[in-house]
């Protein structure tokens, strides 16, 4: 079996590159995107690195919704009374850049649709 990959966000969990952490526990972590598309803008990611969405596998369900448990979590945390958008971008035509699973938690502002 091959090894996963590793990851930016793998090294974010190790802190071996700096990020502004908001919130971790032991399946999850969040932490402020580098390039922030909203007022709030954070980054909810797995330890595990499962590489997209579409890799997930049954096992992982667990994973999964605790993901969104702790997006709803955050968002709370950072006082997001008036809404949020979350958002999975996955492989190449979802845009999705970095090959670790993450939800985009994005807010503070009244956001457009559809996104582009
Ligand atoms: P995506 O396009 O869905 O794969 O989003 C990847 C996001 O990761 C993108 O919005 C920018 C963010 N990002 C990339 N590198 C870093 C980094 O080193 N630190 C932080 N905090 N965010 C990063």
């Amino acid at each position: 079996m091959t090894e996963p990959a590793d990851t930016l966000f793998l090294k974010i969990i190790r802190r071996e590159i700096p990020a502004d952490i908001v919130y971790e526990d032991d399946l999850a972590i969040a932490f402020k995107d580098i390039n922030p598309q909203a007022p709030v803008h954070i980054l909810v990611v797995p330890k595990k690195p499962i590489p997209c969405l579409a890799d997930a596998i049954p096992e992982d369900h667990r994973i999964l919704g605790h993901l969104l448990m702790t997006v709803k979590r955050v968002a709370e945390q950072v006082g997001l009374e008036n809404g949020y958008r979350v958002v999975i971008n996955t492989k190449t035509d979802g845009g999705q850049t970095v090959d670790h699973l993450h939800l985009h938690l994005l807010g503070g502002r009244a956001l457009a649709w559809p996104p582009g």
